[in-house]
């Protein structure tokens, strides 16, 4: 039977706005834990890694690159400590996908990263500076000098990114330099998600895989639990369709979900849709 590891962090400092550090909680009330048992997984739950709450930190304005980073850097060493599970990391803002992606990563690894954005400014390119908005930067070795010495993990050219529609204009050109794959809801639309999951398992070949999934892909209409809404997003079945031509390349060995909002969210649609969509990944199927 394949195991499964849960592991939170309750961190919104890397967010604009306050409230994913409840997404965690609103993750398991939407039945993760059960539902995965359900398929018939081994599961179990690592409780949460420990992060300073906002308002302890008030005295000081952010961006709390250092809470970040040390929590990020816990966040890696749990998940460093794990063999033979499949880890689902619960945010949290997305900050700390730099700690799960350098945790889970031994050696090569290929990441899926399906976000409205890109997560890919540098503290020169950020116009807002929200530490939630760099962490794919750091990982492919762009940023402050903090972060990348303790999370630069993976070659920009083993990154695809999946459901774009909202970049900063300095991101746009590192993406370009860097020569990451992208594909934007234009591509969606065009070519259809089928052939998008085809296209980047294939362009990853060999590689194992980690799925950073953003809430804020879907589309609001779906999942309003989100911070920075987007319109224009995935539709239930393109995310779906996704996580099941994913699954069954029996390639991906971890996934993060993030993002989740439960104060902006209505009856915790949006932790249910995430359930929904890891459960796919995992292997459900509708026949
Ligand atoms: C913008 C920034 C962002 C969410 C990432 C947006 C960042 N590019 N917001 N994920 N929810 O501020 O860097
Ligand atoms: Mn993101
Ligand atoms: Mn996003
Ligand atoms: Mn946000």
């Amino acid at each position: 039977m394949e195991r499964v590891a849960v592991l939170g962090l309750p961190m919104d400092l890397g967010a604009g706005r306050r409230g994913v550090d409840m997404g965690p909680s609103a993750l398991r009330y939407a039945r993760l834990l059960e539902e995965l048992e359900a398929l018939g997984l081994a599961v179990e739950d690592l409780g949460d890694v420990r992060v300073p709450l906002a308002e302890t930190l008030r005295k000081r304005k952010g961006p709390y690159l250092e809470e970040i980073r040390q929590a990020a850097l816990e966040l890696r060493d749990r998940l460093r400590g794990l063999e033979g599970v499949f880890p689902i990391v619960l945010g949290g803002d997305h900050s700390l996908s730099m700690g799960s992606v350098s945790g889970v990563a031994r050696g090569r690894i290929g990441v899926i990263w399906v976000d409205a954005h890109a997560d890919f400014n540098t503290p020169e390119t950020s116009p807002s500076g929200n530490i939630h908005g760099m962490p794919l930067a750091v990982l492919c070795g762009l940023g402050h000098p903090r972060l990348t010495e303790a999370f630069q993990a993976v070659d920009p050219k083993d990154v695809v990114l999946i459901g774009v529609r909202s970049l900063d204009p300095g991101e746009k050109r590192l993406l370009k330099e860097m020569g990451v794959r992208v594909y934007t809801m234009h591509e969606v639309d065009r070519l259809g998600m089928a052939r998008i999951a085809e296209e980047t398992l294939a362009y990853l070949e060999g590689l194992p895989l980690h799925v950073s999934l953003d809430a804020d892909v879907l589309d609001p209409a779906l999942a309003p639990g989100v911070g920075t809404p987007v319109p224009g997003g995935l539709t239930y079945r393109e995310a779906h369709l996704l996580m099941e031509v994913l699954a069954h390349s029996g390639r991906v060995q971890s996934l993060d979900l993030v993002e989740v909002n439960p104060i902006l969210d209505e009856k915790n649609r949006t932790a249910e849709m995430m359930v929904g969509l890891a459960l796919s990944l995992l292997g459900k199927r509708i026949l």
